[in-house]
């Protein structure tokens, strides 16, 4: 194929949500988009990339400023037929570099004289007006392929008049929300451009192939990070010398909270990698993001929320013919409930069961004194790996589908999904390495493949 890829010019009034639709469309959250007018000063092309090549470049552009007075050049210009109109436009251009006049139309326009394909942004949430029909006029002048975006900023929704009007000047017509608009409607929008130009409809459709190709890749990226950071986590033990023949109050609260401190690192450090995988690099933390990232791995909140029930632990200790482990290992209390013997309250109820008291179990290591360690881990409760996992699939998945006009802080308040992803047959595959990493076993290869296999469709489903 040629390296003569199609390529856009986003253009329309400031204010309109070019940039936002740039961003969303190249996904790229490094684009300025701002309140004011005029954050968009000079145009500027943003490729989107796949494995390095190029698939469409789009222009971000200033808004007409001078739309009635360029219209007015080009018709004093330009008493030529249809087809040469292209030229007066060019010639209005070449005159006019220069002139810091004509600065955002000279911008706006020159992609589009270059071959560009016109996108023409409104927002349809305001009343249709006839001053447009200028800017439209000079658009239509340049003879490209053109659509157009009904983009609702506001509550109200004026579509039907805009598209009464727009369709007299564009090709297409379109609705697409930059800030909600997510794969699906990114790869909708592309299957509408595909059709503007008949050159251009078989690169776009590879373009739409590429980008579903990515959009699998990134889903198993995330997914290869999530187990990484399971086995990291789970198997993590914290080690801590002592003084004495065993470790003392301080010396034990000490190698706990340096355990938990590594553990939420790690998490911290895990989010980070599936930000970069789906390009939200300058994503901002709210406070309350930052307050559950800090706090909330250790909180019966976080249990309750990503973790398994307790009939869900019951049927895990079950079905993995798991046996009393560690004193505080919680398939302890789901076999004994199994078992009819003890009854919830016995041991503290769900308290016990999410709850991270009793998490760890101190051990002393080495024969001489002064030469001891205590230590703790790996994670012996049951239910943490499931609100690990849970946590960081609500994370990712908040994630991918962000829109990247999106510039709020990430919101990971609204309610979240609950254990019931992790049905049983997911549950007894998980099961398998979690038992490893408990016992500080290594998980063989083809375990951790399945393991990853199976967070892939998980994801997958989260994201549909
Ligand atoms: N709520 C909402 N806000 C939007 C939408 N599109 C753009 N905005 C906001 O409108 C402002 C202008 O957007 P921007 O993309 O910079 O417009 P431009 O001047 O046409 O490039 C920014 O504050 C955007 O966040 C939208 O679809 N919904
Ligand atoms: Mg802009």
């Amino acid at each position: 194929m040629s390296n003569s890829y199609p390529k856009f010019a986003v253009v329309g009034n400031p204010n309109k949500g070019k940039s936002s639709i740039v961003a969303s469309l190249s996904l790229d959250d490094s684009i300025q988009i701002g309140n004011t007018p005029g954050t968009t000063q000079v145009k500027r092309g943003f490729p989107l990339k796949v494995d390095g090549k190029i698939i469409y470049e789009l222009f971000d552009t200033p808004g007409f400023q001078r739309a009635r007075a360029v219209f007015a050049w080009l018709e004093e210009h330009g008493d030529v037929s249809a087809d040469r109109r292209i030229d007066v436009v060019k010639q209005f251009v070449m005159e006019h570099r220069d002139n810091p006049r004509f600065k955002d139309e000279v911008e706006l326009l020159e992609p589009i004289i270059n071959g560009a394909g016109i996108i023409y942004v409104v927002d349809a949430s305001k009343p249709y007006g006839a001053e447009y029909e200028i800017e439209m006029e000079i658009l239509r002048w340049c003879g490209q392929p053109s659509m157009a975006i009904l983009n609702l900023i506001g509550d109200e929704d004026y579509r039907e008049e805009w598209s009464r009007a727009l369709g007299q000047y564009f090709r297409l017509v379109r609705t697409y929300n930059p800030m909600s608009a997510g794969h699906q409607e990114h790869i909708e929008l592309l299957e509408s451009m595909a059709q503007l130009k008949e050159e251009w409809t078989k690169s776009i459709k590879e373009a739409i192939v590429a980008l579903e190709m990515l959009y699998l890749e990134k889903i198993e990226q995330s997914a290869e990070q999530i187990v990484e950071y399971m086995v990291k986590t789970l198997s993590y033990v914290e080690k801590k010398r002592i003084k004495g023949e065993t470790g003392t109050k301080e010396e034990e609260e000490e190698l706990t909270e340096n355990y938990r401190a590594k553990i939420v690192t790690f998490e911290k450090e895990e989010r980070v990698e599936i930000e970069r995988i789906w390009n939200h690099i300058n994503i901002e933390k709210s406070e309350e993001l930052l307050a559950l990232e800090d706090m909330g791995l250790f909180s019966k909140e976080s249990a309750s929320i990503f973790g398994l029930t307790q009939k869900e632990l019951i049927l895990t200790a079950a079905a993995t013919g798991a046996t009393a482990g560690a004193a505080i290992d919680l398939f302890a209390v789901g076999h004994t409930l199994l078992v009819g013997a003890l009854v919830g309250g016995v041991v503290g109820g769900v308290g016990a069961m999410f709850g991270f008291d009793n998490l760890y179990e101190v051990k002393v290591l080495g024969k001489s004194i002064g030469k001891r360690e205590i230590s703790v881990g790996p994670m012996q409760n049951v239910n943490f790996p499931y609100i690990l996992l849970g946590r960081a699939l609500y994370h990712a998945s908040k994630v991918a589908k962000r829109s990247h006009a999106v510039r709020d802080s990430l919101n990971l308040e609204e309610q979240p999904f609950s254990s019931e992803i992790f049905e049983s047959s997911i549950r007894k595959e998980l099961e398998k390495v979690h038992v490893k990493l408990r016992k500080q076993e290594e998980p063989k290869e083809e375990l951790l493949v399945s393991y990853k296999e199976v967070l892939f469709k998980l994801f997958r489903q989260l994201l549909s």
